[in-house]
């Protein structure tokens, strides 16, 4: 049976979630004007003020928000409280420019961790659980976030943080945690290591995973299920938003659910930033409507994804948003193709591969050149050029008809692509550097 968190927001009716959403989004939006003057000034810009924002069809008339307004704000211009009633902050790992510094109110903590908890309920899980923690704690919101959600259910909560795999190993299976929370990449590297140790999927205690902070494809979800005998369930997030929890799987694993009373989804052509009606592929956009510390409105995510309002098996009401194909920001153009690192996952591991690859961009002489170097498995390791250059050509036939371009293949012995503790880097784009 399915079991909710908070049931009565969680199954609310259409109607009563359109009316908590606007009567917050009112609010938000005058608190914005009224306390952060760097979203007065851009609402004055664009010639809308508070009382023209009534219901959710009024959203549209708002400015939108933009990493590079958060670049120019940094770090405190966007804040919509007094200092003295911030109690935390946590940044993104963000490569290029300065980090992304959000605030929190403990109000702000507290809806944070109810969402991580929703997620873990969902997941399946109660008081009886172990919860091991092995995202990041610190800076990135991963580990803080599903910690707080942890303690809200009343698991256990076993907070490694991430890195020292055998540690992690350990702590599975002599506390027989039964829920493993972390990215999917380390997810997969956590089964990879325990296979080599010798345990199988009736060995592992766990039942259930919660893994997100990166985009992973259906396929791989089949692998690490498969590996570690349990459920893998998505969830969602971002530091300006919160973190982790601003949308998560059910036990339909259709889609994962927004979290629509605390957040506003559209989805938009990143081009044009014309609003497109569920269905349609586009950029997401969230407006938070009930955050004190940050508020957020119409922040564009830069994830390409879907939205559907059908109908879910699991009862929950909220719309579910579909795996994020990627951001439009990884999205590499090669050839004047546009490519998606998730397309070339789901080939290799249609192939039989792990996700372990490495997806490498150049030009040369005024062309884009496409190299990916993948990972053999233990099982197909071998060295009979014959076979492995079959292989190959499999896979570049297989990529080929995916992408519609040529792509180089190299394949490299098990174990020699570096794995990650966190969110895994798979691309390098000589071009940029
Ligand atoms: O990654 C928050 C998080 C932590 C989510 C733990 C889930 C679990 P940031 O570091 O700010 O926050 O990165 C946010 O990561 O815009 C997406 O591009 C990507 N991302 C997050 N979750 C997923 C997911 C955290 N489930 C950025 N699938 C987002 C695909 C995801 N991409």
């Amino acid at each position: 049976m399915e079991r909710y968190y908070q049931p009565s927001i969680e199954c609310a009716s259409r109607e009563e979630i359109r009316a908590i959403q606007e009567e917050k989004l009112r609010a938000q939006v005058r608190h914005a004007y009224e306390h952060v003057p760097y979203y007065r000034k851009k609402m004055e810009e664009k010639g809308v003020r508070p009382e023209d924002i009534k219901t959710l069809e009024d959203l549209s008339k708002l400015p939108f928000l933009s990493k590079a307004d958060l670049r120019e704000a940094y770090p405190y211009g966007l804040v919509g409280v007094p200092l003295k009633d911030c109690v935390r902050i946590q940044s993104t790992s963000g490569t290029t420019g300065k980090r992304v510094v959000a605030f929190y109110t403990q109000h702000d903590i507290d809806l944070w961790e109810d969402c991580c908890a929703r997620a873990i309920v969902a997941a399946g899980g109660t008081d009886e659980d172990v919860c091991q923690v092995s995202y990041g704690y610190g800076l990135f919101t991963g580990g803080p976030g599903l910690n707080g959600g942890s303690h809200k259910v009343g698991c256990l909560t076993v907070p490694t943080s991430s890195g020292n795999t055998d540690r992690q190993i350990m702590f599975i299976m002599d506390l027989s945690a039964t829920i493993l929370c972390c990215t999917p990449s380390y997810a997969a590297y956590l089964g990879e290591r325990m296979k080599e140790l010798g345990y199988g999927p009736d060995d592992i205690p766990l039942k259930a995973g919660i893994f997100g902070a990166e985009a992973w494809s259906e396929e791989m979800r089949q692998d690490i299920q498969r590996t570690l005998g349990i459920k893998a369930y998505d969830i969602y997030g971002l530091t300006e938003l919160s973190g982790p929890g601003v949308a998560f799987e059910c036990s339909a694993q259709a889609g994962m659910h927004i979290n629509e009373d605390h957040f506003i989804a559209e989805i938009i052509d990143p081009d044009t930033g014309e609003v497109l009606p569920d269905g349609a592929q586009g950029e997401l956009v969230f407006t938070a409507i009930d955050k004190e510390a940050f508020p957020m409105i119409r922040y564009r995510t830069r994830d390409i994804c879907t939205l559907t309002r059908e109908k879910c098996s699991c009862g929950r009401t909220h719309v579910r948003m579909g795996k994020p194909k990627g951001r439009s920001d990884d999205m590499l153009i090669i050839r004047g193709v546009n490519v998606f690192p998730s397309q070339i996952e789901t080939v290799l591991l249609n192939h039989g591969y792990a996700a372990n690859y490495q997806i490498i961009v150049d030009r040369v002489i005024n062309t884009d050149t496409l190299d990916i170097q993948v990972e053999m498995t233990p099982e197909m390791f071998t060295d009979n050029i014959g076979e492995v250059s079959e292989r190959q050509r499999q896979l570049v036939e297989g990529l080929k008809s995916m992408l519609g371009i040529k792509a180089k293949v190299s394949l490299v012995a098990p174990k020699s692509i570096a794995r990650s503790e966190g969110k895994a880097v798979r691309v390098i784009d000589k071009r940029k550097i």
